[in-house]
């Protein structure tokens, strides 16, 4: 039988020497999905990139004295050696300076202007740079663009446009009929009551006033707008107007667009409507995640606020950052990052409840029964509370994932964990070793806790990678099953601490 396909896709960065813990956010939570999907038996295509045209890119590169290619190419590596870092499990990387996305996307552009989607026409108004946006007047804040607060100028320019509102009203009931496409509820009555009902204008696709981006095939003193060369990276990269689109008939429509949230408007609006009018079927959810904030403030290079993730992963290892930022913010609402908060996630939940349960557990079996142990099922009724816990592991993780609830996901496998820790202060091992009678009953309480710990490392496997195969090669166990077993065997080896306690000074 065929798998199952998933196709999931973060934003396509901005190429930038500067990336931030922020930056790391969309794509840690997509690796952690999509390593789950796998894990579920997905036949999974997850998909990043960076997204490399643009007036901003432009200016960038002059202020470095370079050409922008020059400029993208010194700088795209180091988005690939932070998802490196990061453990990063992404099977496809699209730059938008790839030339069979840039024939795909000058390709589309006509086929939307044949069909009487894109018009020429002529731009008035004003224009965001930094987040290379369109705005009218009344959508400014204080005079300001309300997406980053900085200055907008005045451009006027012979333009080509979308009809965006010949969709409108297909939209509204698309999303009004499938409540599932923009998600958390909250985004998608945000995106139908301030965007979408007031009126959608027309929106910009071409720029005369820089060089920088795709050429218009028909009319190359204009080059495509970003965004719209940017969106569609999501179909070019399956192929989607080449000669082989068998990916694109595979992995089309996406599972799941992961974006922040102030781009949730350009994917809830802008990349349907683009779909609509290429009469393509719509990515099947938008999930519009909110931001790491630092006392309430973006994490932002212009603030200062920020170190290299690097440095973060360098000092306490990829998993306690991979699990502070799925842990720590709550489903579609913004987190506040610290240091400080980090290391306090780090010592309470990997290393004391986690690590030392492993270390303690593989310890105890290898001082009383030489790591050998098997169940000699010597039950007590306490033991139920624990394997019914972790029986209901596998489902609950299931279910929280299913509704991308991946801080709760976490959350349950940790009450697990604790769980375990209780039952060693309940069944005090070091007291039956003490006992010759008590044996049996000794091996049973060390195979609850060795197949607990096991359980718990397989389905720790999505979010913290590293750590769950350092469990699976301490237990010395090949059993992939998620399930409480009752008769497996283990020949543990010996331990090695998973987390060391960060002292704070
Ligand atoms: O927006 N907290 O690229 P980008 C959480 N190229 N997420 C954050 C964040 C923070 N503090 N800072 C940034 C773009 N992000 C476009 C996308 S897609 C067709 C084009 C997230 O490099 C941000 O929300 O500015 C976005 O999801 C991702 O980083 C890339 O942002």
């Amino acid at each position: 039988m065929e798998k199952k396909t998933y196709y999931i896709t973060t934003p396509i960065y901005y190429p930038s020497a500067n990336f931030h813990i922020g930056h790391c956010y969309t794509t840690i939570i997509a690796d952690a999905i999509a390593r789950y999907r796998r894990l579920e038996g997905f036949d999974v295509c997850f998909q990043t990139g960076t997204d490399e045209h643009g007036q901003k890119i432009e200016n960038k590169a002059k202020e470095a004295g370079v050409g922008p290619k020059e400029y993208v190419d010194a700088i795209v590596e180091n988005a690939k050696d932070l998802w490196k870092a990061l453990n990063i499990s992404y099977d496809k990387f699209i730059r938008t300076t790839d030339s069979y996305h840039e024939k795909a996307v000058q390709k589309i552009f006509t086929k939307l202007y044949e069909q009487g989607d894109i018009y020429k026409g002529e731009y008035k108004g004003l224009y965001c740079t930094p987040c290379e946006s369109f705005w009218t007047e009344t959508q400014l804040v204080d005079g300001k663009c309300p997406d980053c607060g900085r200055e907008v100028h005045e451009v006027k320019e012979e333009a080509y446009f979308l009809k965006l509102s010949n969709y409108a009203d297909r939209l509204v009931e698309y999303i009004e009929t499938h409540p599932e496409f923009i998600q958390p509820e909250s985004r998608k009555n945000e995106m139908i009551n301030n965007f979408i009902k007031p009126g959608l204008e027309d929106l910009c696709v071409s720029r005369t006033s820089f060089r920088w981006g795709i050429p218009v095939p028909f009319d190359p003193k204009h080059v495509i707008y970003v965004w719209l060369d940017a969106l569609t990276n999501y179909i070019t990269s399956l192929g989607y107007m080449s000669d082989d689109t068998s990916e694109f008939e595979k992995y089309w429509p996406a599972d799941l667009h992961l974006v922040g949230k102030e781009i949730t408007r350009f994917h809830t609006i802008v990349w349907p409507i683009l779909l609509m009018a290429l009469g393509l079927p719509l990515p099947k959810q938008v999930f519009g995640h909110g931001w790491l904030v630092i006392n309430g403030g973006k994490i932002s290079k212009s603030l200062g606020n920020y170190k290299d993730p690097r440095e973060y992963i360098k000092d306490y290892g990829v998993d306690a950052v991979r699990y502070f930022v799925l842990r720590e913010v709550p489903f579609g609402n913004d987190g506040v990052f610290s240091e400080e908060a980090l290391i306090n996630r780090t010592n309470s939940d990997l290393a004391n409840t986690l690590g030392n349960l492993v270390n303690r557990t593989i310890s105890m079996a290898n001082k009383y029964f030489d790591g050998t142990v098997t169940n000699k099922n010597v039950t007590e009724a306490i033991d139920q509370e624990l394997i019914v816990k972790v029986q209901e592991a596998k489902k609950v993780v299931s279910e929280k994932m299913d509704q991308l609830h991946v801080s709760e996901a976490l959350e349950y496998i940790f009450e697990v964990l604790r769980r375990c820790n209780k039952y060693i202060d309940e069944t005090t091992p070091w007291a039956l070793a003490k006992d010759d009678t008590k044996k049996g009953r000794l091996q049973t309480v060390l195979y609850n806790l060795l197949e607990s710990i096991r359980v718990c490392g397989m389905l720790l496997s999505p979010f913290l990678p590293e750590t769950s195969l350092k469990i699976q090669q301490q237990l010395n166990n090949q059993e992939e099953s998620r399930e409480f077993l009752s008769t497996n065997t283990y020949k543990v080896g010996e331990p090695s601490p998973l987390f060391q306690r960060i002292d704070k000074k």
